[in-house]
């Protein structure tokens, strides 16, 4: 309780029922809990095994249909700090989504912004506008608000893989909008490539026809092939003492929009990183609260108080302000989403490394 509190007495207790009745609440017995020297959110540090979520998802497959109304085959996390809230923190959603042989998610479109990561596996084409976008191991792809979508797994294996969206932000500013499309999607082709990766997906090179893009990346599909070169180039760079990696052993490497450079979405960061085999990353806190998914390796991530042995496919949750440590085992390939951009839009973006303010 903090100083300069009042005595107690029978008229004291009086007023504070008076404030309760009438639905107001004193500053002076909240102050801590309201304005905390640093951020101190009610979600926790958590992991969810890849082991264990892909066999209930598995289940999933068998016992519950997808279709119209429930619309999508995905099981949220739910940060135990967060009540039972399908939250896994309090801005963001992950979900493990999984779809059979030969079927069909129906399309919708949403104000909420979204993402597949793709840990494992393929045969799944996300359908974004009309525009098929194969879903392959590594790739990231994007499906930003308002944009009609539908998922269909032609090939005869289930797949598996990760969603990321702001559900969490966007219920608590109310500002949800939602419509169905077509029941079916409205495109079963399987290419290769979608029509966004023709357009936008040559580095450095933005179509004369295109209006500067909206707040989202136009860019589809960011292919794992990309994304692991430009990694494995860092470390080469470092191994010839040229600059590149973060810090020493660390390589890593932002999903941006090609046309500004900016985040791929207005609340959502996403990024790549690799450590090398015995690497440990200074601790690092910052302002906003995130989402890592193990892709490749084994190794140890320290988050606040709590440390776990880490491999493929595991997602683990950093609140705010939690400081977070990794340490490759193995060589260490980790896909990671945040709410940044929110922070960084609002100025109340910080970031501290090695106890070092950024
Ligand atoms: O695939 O469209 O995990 O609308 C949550 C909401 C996935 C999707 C989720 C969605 C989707
Ligand atoms: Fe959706």
């Amino acid at each position: 309780m903090a100083s300069n509190q009042p005595d107690p007495s029978p008229e004291l207790d009086e007023l504070y029922r008076g404030f309760e009745k009438e639905l107001l609440v004193p500053l002076w017995t909240e102050i801590g809990d309201l304005m905390p020297a640093s951020p101190s959110p009610a979600m926790r540090p958590h992991v969810w095994r890849w082991q264990t979520l892909l066999p209930l998802a598995e289940k999933a497959g068998e016992l519950v249909p997808v279709g119209r109304g429930g619309e999508r085959r995905a099981i949220a996390l739910a940060n135990p700090g967060l009540g039972g809230a399908p939250y896994a923190t309090p801005t963001l959603w992950a979900a493990i989504q999984y779809l059979g042989p030969g079927e069909n998610a129906p399309e919708h479109r949403h104000t909420q912004n979204a993402f597949r990561f793709v840990v494992e596996g393929e045969g799944v084409w996300t359908v974004v506008d009309g525009d098929p976008v194969a879903m392959r191991r590594g790739d990231f792809l994007l499906t930003p608000g308002w944009h009609f979508h539908g998922h269909h797994n032609t090939s005869r294996e289930p797949m598996a893989w990760i969603d990321g969206l702001d559900i969490p932000f966007v219920h608590y500013t109310g500002s949800a909008f939602f419509e169905f499309g077509p029941d079916q999607v409205s495109s079963t082709e399987t290419p290769d490539r979608s029509r966004a990766e023709r357009l936008w997906g040559h580095p450095g090179l933005r179509p004369v026809s295109q209006p500067a893009p909206a707040v989202s990346s136009p860019l589809a599909a960011y292919r794992w092939e990309h994304t692991d070169a430009a990694l494995s180039d860092q470390l080469a760079l470092e191994d010839e003492h040229h600059p590149g990696v973060v810090e020493p052993g660390h390589a890593a490497v932002r999903f941006t929009n090609p046309a500004t450079g900016g985040d791929v979405m207005p609340t959502i960061r996403a990024e790549f990183h690799r450590l090398r085999a015995g690497v440990e990353t200074a601790p690092r806190r910052e302002v906003g609260s995130s989402v890592w998914q193990v892709f490749e390796g084994a190794g140890t991530v320290r988050v606040g108080d709590a440390e776990w042995a880490v491999d493929h496919g595991d997602l683990f949750a950093v609140p705010s302000w939690a400081e977070l440590t990794l340490a490759a085992g193995t060589q260490l390939d980790l896909f990671r989403f945040s709410d940044t951009p929110v922070f960084e839009r609002l100025h109340a973006d910080r970031v501290q490394v090695g106890g070092q303010q950024r």
